[in-house]
C-alpha cells in the first residue's frame, strides 16, 4: 500500500478530525489496517520527531501530534485485537520509571491482545513494583518500553529485580534501545517493533 499523504499529514499537522475521517474511511473500505500503520501512521511520527529534533517545531506540536496519532489508533484497536479466545499467556507492559511516551507501547499491548495475549498495560512512568506486582497477579513475561536515553537504564533496574524470578522474561524495546544494549544488561528478548514483540515474547515463553 502507498503511503496515504492525507493521514500522513493529518497526524504531522495534529489534525485529529482529518485523521478519524481518513481512518474510518479506510476501515469502511476494508484497507489494510496494518500497512496504514506501517506506511503512514508510523512514518508521521517518526517525520515529527525529526522536525523536533531540527528544532522546527516545539512539545505542544509533538503532543497534539500524538493526541491525533491516538485518535487513529483508537478507531484501529478493535481490528487488531481478534476477540473470544482463550488467552496464551498473560504479560505485563508498561512505559519505564520517568518516561510518559506511549504511543508505541500501546501498539505494541494491541499487536500482543490481537495474537491472543492477556495484557495488563500498566501505562505509563512504571516503576519496578508495578510490574512485580503485575507479576504477583500472574504475568509471565514483563514488557518495557523507553523512548529517552536518559530513562532506558531504568531497564536495567527491572531486568535486575526479575534476575531471583527465572520464569518471569523481561523483554524490552522502544527506539533507543538495541540488541546490544539489550544483551548488555541481560534482557531475555528485544524488539524492534510491535509485531516482532509479538514473536519475540511468544518465543521467550516458549510458545513458539
Ligand atoms: Co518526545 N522525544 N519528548 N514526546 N517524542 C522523542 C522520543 C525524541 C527522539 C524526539 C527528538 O529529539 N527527535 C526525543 C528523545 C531524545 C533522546 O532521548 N535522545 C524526545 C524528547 C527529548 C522529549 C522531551 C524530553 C521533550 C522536552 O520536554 N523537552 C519530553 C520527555 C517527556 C517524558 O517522557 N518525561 C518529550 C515529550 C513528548 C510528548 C509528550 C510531547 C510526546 C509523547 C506523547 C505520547 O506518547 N503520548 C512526544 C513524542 C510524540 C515524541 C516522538 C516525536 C514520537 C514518539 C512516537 O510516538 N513514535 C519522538 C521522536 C521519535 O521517536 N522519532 C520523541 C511512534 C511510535 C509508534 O514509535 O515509540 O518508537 P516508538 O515504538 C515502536 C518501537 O520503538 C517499538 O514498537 C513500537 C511500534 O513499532 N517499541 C517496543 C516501543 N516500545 C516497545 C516495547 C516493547 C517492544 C517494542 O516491549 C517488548
Amino acid at each position: 500500500m502507498a503511503r496515504n499523504t492525507v493521514l500522513f499529514d493529518a497526524i504531522c499537522n495534529g489534525k485529529a478530525n482529518v485523521v478519524e475521517q481518513v481512518v474510518r474511511e479506510a476501515i469502511d473500505r476494508g484497507d489494510n489496517v496494518v500497512e496504514l500503520l506501517t506506511e503512514s501512521m508510523i512514518p508521521a511520527m517518526k517525520e515529527i520527531g525529526e522536525r523536533f529534533a531540527r528544532n522546527e517545531v516545539y512539545v505542544p506540536e509533538m503532543l497534539i501530534s500524538a493526541r491525533a496519532m491516538n485518535t487513529g489508533l483508537k478507531l484501529l484497536e478493535p481490528l487488531l485485537a481478534k476477540q473470544g479466545h482463550q488467552p496464551l499467556a498473560k504479560v505485563a507492559i508498561g512505559t519505564v520509571k520517568g518516561d510518559l511516551h506511549d504511543i508505541g507501547k500501546n501498539l505494541v499491548a494491541m499487536m500482543l491482545k490481537g495474537a491472543g495475549f492477556e495484557v495488563d498495560d500498566l501505562g505509563v512512568n512504571c516503576d519496578v513494583n508495578k510490574f512485580a506486582a503485575s507479576v504477583q497477579k500472574g504475568s509471565r513475561a514483563v514488557c518495557c518500553s523507553a523512548l529517552l536515553t536518559t530513562t532506558m537504564p531504568y531497564m536495567k533496574t527491572v531486568v535486575e529485580h526479575f534476575k531471583q524470578y527465572p520464569d518471569v522474561k523481561v523483554i524490552i524495546g522502544g527506539a533507543p534501545v538495541t540488541q546490544a544494549y539489550a544483551d548488555d544488561i541481560g534482557a531475555h528478548g528485544f524488539a524492534t517493533n510491535a509485531s516482532d514483540a509479538v514473536k519475540v515474547v511468544s518465543a521467550c515463553l516458549g510458545l513458539s
